[in-house]
């Protein structure tokens, strides 16, 4: 199951690694075919090259739209070597065998980064190099296909392996890759072309992915799980860099995230603010005047929960916030950056996980977010809906105070990242109690008001942290209950989106318990 090396075509458009590869292959007595740009930048190295146009007679023409589909290349990579017609064919059309094809693609998804115009994305359409690609990967019981400039080591070092030959597993693998690059090579452009020519729910549409870690096991021990990163570089947790602490395990990646989406709506050039989560939910959520001060408060809305939680920052950690984060134990801490100092006092604590980004996620930023079923994908747009003052509908007698306003904006921002129902008490911008997940409304409501009652007796407060505080309801009250319960819990003040049936009943009731309330019209349903 040894393939020989003896003939190879490249063409390749990133030309890293290019000429120590090409270097590499001819010390090893390998004939070397390329096309015009990849076989000049191997010439003018000093190695001796073929022109591909040389061997087809035909030059490269239209642009170099067609360079290298021709027979005496796609012959050379998919003649059976074993079988007695392809080799007859072979030698009829003087068609020499292509052991190895090294080929990275036109750099369309780098076009599209850089916001190319619809013509230029329109040339980076690559077709002969995955022509040859899919051609070569076929024939892997005789061809070695390799299509990452990452895998050129990997090569070298399993030709030395194996006296300048490939084994089969070693060409299965590289096919597998190479299949799964030119799938989403055809994903970009599928994509792509869908957004730019505005057709929304596509009758196709493709996925893709790139591994970035193999996970020890899934939500649990018995589940496989991996990592991947969808090839868009947004910054969060899948582009964090991690610079202390075990390896993240799928749940910490996923509670991660959560957190980071959620402390992200926080404009850092206003105010610092953080997130503490546990199974996805926050457990409290604060802005502060500095940051130390916004954790203080996350901490004191449920100290309990946030034993062990994930813990995000919209600003740069500081040694004062570090040193308050490991009084207790904590799973994962993210942040646009640290100081020093900060990662100075972490270095301490061999346990806790540091993933630091350049750049907070893009709150606002349209993405589509995907949800298996089974048999089929759920697709959607992420929730990107926001809601300013300017939005509010006052609806009852009383309307807000300012201070009053601040609060409900902000239970409102935290609702939008509660699993439903939810419900958010929120006092002096910082949550006071959090009720999630309820297949009701009034248990959330219930939930979120036990917890800050018990948060008080614990620091041995007179009152409820609820009393005086305003409330987020994610969705419409269906009925006035739930209402009513966070008026028994201390609420003064509440923002919901309205659209009930029963509206009159609801606002009649907050009237009557001497609430403000405001709709927002829009909901934040969370699943
Ligand atoms: O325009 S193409 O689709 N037509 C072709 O026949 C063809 N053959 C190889 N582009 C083609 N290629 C691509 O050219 C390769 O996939 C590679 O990305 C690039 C290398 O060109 P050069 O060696 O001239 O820099």
């Amino acid at each position: 199951d040894l393939s020989p090396i003896r003939r190879a075509l490249i063409s390749v458009s990133d030309k890293s690694g290019l000429i120590d590869l090409a270097r590499s292959l001819a010390d090893r007595g390998v004939e070397l075919l390329s096309t015009g740009g990849s076989a000049a930048t191997i010439r003018d190295a000093g190695i001796a090259v073929k022109d591909v146009s040389d061997i087809t007679n035909f030059p490269e023409m239209m642009d170099g739209r067609v360079k290298t589909l021709h027979p005496k290349v796609h012959g050379g990579l998919l003649a059976l070597r074993d079988n007695e017609e392809h080799v007859a064919a072979m030698n009829e059309h003087g068609i020499g065998a292509i052991d190895l094809l090294v080929v990275n693609l036109y750099p369309f998804e780098a076009a599209l980064a850089r916001g190319a115009d619809y013509a230029e994305m329109i040339e980076n359409i690559d077709i002969g190099g995955p022509a040859m690609i899919r051609a070569a990967a076929k024939n892997h019981g005789f061809v070695t296909t390799i299509v990452d400039v990452e895998d050129y080591s990997a090569l070298l070092a399993e030709l030395d392996a194996n006296d300048g030959a490939t084994t089969y597993a070693f060409r299965q693998q590289q096919a597998q890759i190479a299949y799964a690059r030119t799938g989403a090579y055809d994903a970009a452009v599928s994509t792509w072309m869908a957004a730019s020519i505005g057709v929304e729910t596509p009758r196709r549409r493709v996925f893709a992915g790139e591994l970035k870690q193999s996970l020890r096991y899934g939500e649990n021990s018995h589940q496989q799980a991996a990592f991947y990163t969808d090839g868009s570089d947004r910054p969060g947790v899948a582009t964090a860099v991690q610079l202390q602490g075990k390896e993240l395990s799928y749940n910490n990646i996923n509670d991660t995230d959560a957190a980071y989406e959620l402390v992200a709506e926080f404009d850092p050039t206003e105010t610092a603010a953080v997130a503490i989560i546990k199974h996805a939910n926050p457990c409290g959520v604060a802005k502060g005047a500095t940051l130390v001060e916004a954790y203080q408060k996350a901490f004191d809305c449920d100290r309990t929960s946030a034993f062990g939680g994930i813990v995000a920052l919209n600003q740069p950690l500081d040694a004062e916030t570090a040193t308050k984060i490991v009084e207790i134990f904590t799973e994962v801490v993210i942040a646009p950056g640290a100081s020093d100092e900060a990662k100075e006092i972490f270095a301490g604590k061999k346990n806790l996980r540091l993933l630091l980004t350049d750049a907070l996620p893009a709150p606002r930023a349209s993405i589509t977010a995907y949800k298996q079923v089974s048999g089929g994908m759920l697709v959607q747009d992420k929730d990107v809906g926001y809601v300013g003052m300017d939005d509010l509908k006052v609806v009852t007698e009383k309307a807000p105070t300012d201070e009053q306003m601040q609060d409900l904006l902000f239970a409102w921002k935290v609702a939008k990242h509660v699993k439903s129902n939810a419900i958010v008490y929120v006092k002096d911008h910082a949550t006071v109690g959090v009720g999630a997940g309820q297949m009701s409304r009034l248990d959330s409501a219930n939930v979120a008001a036990s917890k800050a009652q018990r948060m008080a007796d614990e620091l041995s407060l007179d009152a409820s942290l609820a009393k005086g505080s305003a409330v987020a309801s994610d969705a419409f009250f269906p009925f006035a209950d739930g209402l009513l319960e966070a008026a028994a819990a201390g609420a003064t003040c509440v923002i919901q989106p309205g659209g009930s049936m029963r509206d009159d009943d609801v606002i009649k009731a907050a009237n009557d318990a001497g609430l403000a309330m405001v709709f927002t019209g829009m909901r934040h349903f969370r699943h």
